[in-house]
């Protein structure tokens, strides 16, 4: 039974008005937005550690400098991220806390490791393609302050993504053997994982329906994640790699990829903390944090001695 505010706010949902903070929304609208973009912003400031982690070993200092800059947007992601969410009434100091603490979720594609120099041309491919599919949509999401932070992220997600590809053509088309065969034991590892980035399938997803009925969410998981891989498999043709997935095959009749089963077994496990990497990628985050602390410090003793002087 909606209420005459739920029935308005409703009416200017499908209206395709956008909700603004101090706007009437209801409470579980609030709440979702709060759990989505608070994760989105984690997975933006965690997805900065598999990458950085080539950042020391860049084959060129061109690469370097691309690299660096890649890396220095997500926080920039991460920060217009936290801003939105605070809009709804949480703090960034309660949201840190949640992640702290394991409570908060990040991306899952966050917890592998990075093992060789391709896999960062592939976290760009594939990874920042995946988050383009799924952001591009979220673009015209209900809420301002979400839907224009996307509009400001997906610039730069498709420089990520372009300069990713282009390392992997370096690699696999002008390169040696070996960086090929780098470049194929990349893919082999981070394809399933990529598709996972989607979430669970529609009959498993809990929260879409309501999300989509509020405009949080533009499309389902699945046929994001469809479109995904209709547009990834000719880039990997192009590369020459070999996707693996034995029962990946062209359908003639729904004019897109049919592909083999996600193990979601593996997914649950690693939304559960149980990935590869979740334990180093929270304690990193950890003693980032803790290491910031004389900084913050410092900022606030200023603040207050400002303050003080401006009352004497
Ligand atoms: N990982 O009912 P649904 C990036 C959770 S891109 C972990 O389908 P929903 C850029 C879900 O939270 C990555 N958890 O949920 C970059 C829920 O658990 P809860 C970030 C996942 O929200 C690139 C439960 O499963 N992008 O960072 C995942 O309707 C390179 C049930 O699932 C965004 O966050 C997962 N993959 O749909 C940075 C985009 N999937 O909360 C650095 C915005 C699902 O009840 C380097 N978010 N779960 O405990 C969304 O579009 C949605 O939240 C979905 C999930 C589609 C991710």
């Amino acid at each position: 039974e909606m209420d005459a505010n739920e029935r308005a706010f409703q009416t200017r949902i499908e209206a395709d008005i956008k909700i603004e903070p101090k706007d009437w929304m209801p409470e579980g609208y609030r709440k979702t937005l709060i759990r989505q973009i608070s994760q989105h912003a984690h997975s933006e400031i965690v997805g900065q550690l598999p990458e950085a982690n080539w950042i020391t070993r860049a084959p060129t200092l061109e690469r370097k400098a691309i690299l660096l800059a890649k890396v220095q947007d997500e926080a920039g992601h991460g920060l217009y991220l936290y801003c939105a969410a605070e809009t709804l009434g949480v703090s960034r100091d309660q949201l840190l806390a949640q992640l702290h603490s394991g409570k908060a979720k990040y991306s899952s594609i966050f917890n592998y490791p990075t093992l060789n120099w391709a896999d960062v041309g592939m976290i760009g491919w594939l990874v920042d393609g995946a988050a383009i599919m799924n952001q591009v949509p979220l673009q015209r999401c209900s809420y301002g302050p979400y839907s224009r932070a996307m509009i400001r992220i997906c610039k730069e997600e498709s420089f990520h993504q372009r300069q990713g590809y282009d390392a992997l053509v370096k690699m696999c088309l002008h390169g040696t053997p070996e960086q090929k065969e780098m470049a194929q034991d990349s893919i082999n590892r981070w394809w399933w994982p990529a598709l996972m980035m989607f979430g669970p399938s529609d009959a498993q997803s809990v929260h879409s329906a309501q999300s989509m009925a509020w405009k949080i969410k533009i499309n389902t998981n699945d046929e994001l994640r469809q479109k995904f891989v209709d547009q990834t498999v000719p880039q990997a043709d192009y590369l020459g790699l070999k996707i693996p997935d034995p029962d990946l095959k062209w359908n003639e009749e729904k004019g897109g990829y049919d592909f083999g089963e996600i193990d979601w077994d593996e997914f649950y496990q690693v939304i559960a903390g149980n990935g590869p990497c979740n334990k180093q990628r929270l304690s990193d985050r950890v003693k980032a944090w803790e290491d910031g602390q004389w900084y913050r410090d410092g900022l606030m003793a200023h603040a207050r001695k400002k303050a003080e002087r401006r009352s004497a």
